[in-house]
């Protein structure tokens, strides 16, 4: 670990720059390795997930909020030789977050779970979220069993914290500030369509 993640183990929201989920993205996407399951939670990730090049690998969620966790959590399981992404945005991780907890007792070593945290409900009008109140979703994923939970403070320690978690074992959880731009793109919306090719991305066959 360099020693400016050992100074910023303990870092906060507050130390944060605020960051682009479509730039973020982006980067996560250049940074995979293999073929990676990424899966998008509903609205702004998954749009964002879409415009930053589609792969087979990807699943889309769509309509319920909450749920990249726990479907990130059953791929992990099902494949654990396959690191696993999950995207969600911080009003959806509040509405599941004891997913945190079951993840931190299953231990899966494969997931990665990416937090964009703009303090609101954007999608739907940005209504403001208890983020923007002071509810510190990194505190709250250490507090559920997840150690290695992380603010990235920029998009170099982005960079440095996803290279780690592609390589060391898990689970993980790296939250980034950012800012109010709405996603960049829209998903194609086909439910049997996203779930068909996600599981020939994966090698699997119904
Ligand atoms: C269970 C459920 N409740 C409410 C909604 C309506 N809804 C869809 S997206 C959304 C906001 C999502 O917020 P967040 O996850 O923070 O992502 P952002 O829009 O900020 O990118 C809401 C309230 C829904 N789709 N499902």
């Amino acid at each position: 670990m360099s020693n400016r993640m050992d100074a910023e183990a303990n870092n906060t929201a507050r130390n944060t720059k605020v960051m682009n989920r479509f730039d973020i993205t982006s980067r996560l996407v250049a940074s995979l390795k293999n073929d990676e399951a990424v899966i998008g939670g509903i609205g702004n990730t998954n749009f964002d997930l879409w415009a930053a090049g589609h792969r087979p690998q990807n699943f889309y969620m769509l309509g319920s909020m909450g749920l990249a966790c726990p479907i990130a959590l059953g791929v992990a399981l099902a494949q654990p030789k396959r690191r696993t992404i999950a995207l969600e945005g911080d009003g959806s991780l509040l509405m599941q977050v004891g997913s945190l907890a079951t993840i931190a007792m299953l231990k899966p070593k494969n997931l990665i779970i990416l937090v964009f945290d703009n303090h609101s409900y954007q999608i739907t009008g940005s209504q403001p979220t208890a983020t923007a109140s002071g509810t510190d979703l990194v505190t709250m994923a250490r507090g559920a069993g997840i150690a290695q939970s992380q603010w990235a403070a920029d998009e170099e320690m982005f960079d440095e914290l996803m290279d780690r978690a592609l390589t060391q074992d898990g689970p993980w959880l790296i939250a980034m500030r950012i800012d109010d731009k709405p996603g960049t793109a829209t998903t194609e919306r086909d439910p049997p369509i996203i779930t068909a090719r996600f599981m020939e991305g994966l090698g699997v066959k119904r």
